[in-house]
């Protein structure tokens, strides 16, 4: 079995809505493994928030980037402009994530896509305990291409 060892590798997520071509992302690089990693198995987590908004025309995850650590979770907020949801791209993920993935995702479009939310304020949590460390790209299914 393989084991990831940097276990409180930095996490950074770089995210659109659309409005930008270029692939929305995350990055848990490893870069943070020369320090002493603070028992991050029992430790709780901490919770980011990240409000999926529409600004005029531009639809747009806020803030467009995150730094996440191993443990945390992310709560995507559907705040307007909805519905929306988050996609992972399976091109754009560690190995073994989508299996970290997509048991969270229930009653999701497809594999790697949470379930659109409609109601205001609704949210859409991510949880990364246990996540392999490493680039984590994802947009919203119905403004992917906006
Ligand atoms: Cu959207």
């Amino acid at each position: 079995m393989k084991t990831t060892a940097a276990v409180a590798g930095l996490a950074v997520m770089l995210m659109a809505c659309g409005g930008d071509k270029s692939k929305d992302s995350m990055a848990m690089d490893s870069t943070s493994a020369m320090t002493p990693a603070p028992a991050p198995a029992m430790a709780m987590g901490a919770t980011h928030n990240v409000n999926m908004v529409l600004e005029g025309t531009t639809y747009k995850f806020v803030p467009s980037e995150l730094s996440v650590k191993v443990g945390d979770q992310v709560v995507f907020h559907n705040i307007s402009g909805g519905p929306h949801n988050v996609q992972f791209y399976a091109d754009s993920i560690p190995a073994g994530a989508q299996a970290m993935i997509d048991p969270q995702l229930k009653d999701g479009l497809g594999p790697l896509s949470s379930m659109l939310v409609t109601e205001p304020n609704a949210t859409i949590a991510v949880s990364f305990a246990g996540a392999p460390v490493g680039v984590y790209g994802f947009t919203c299914t119905p403004h992917m291409a906006m």
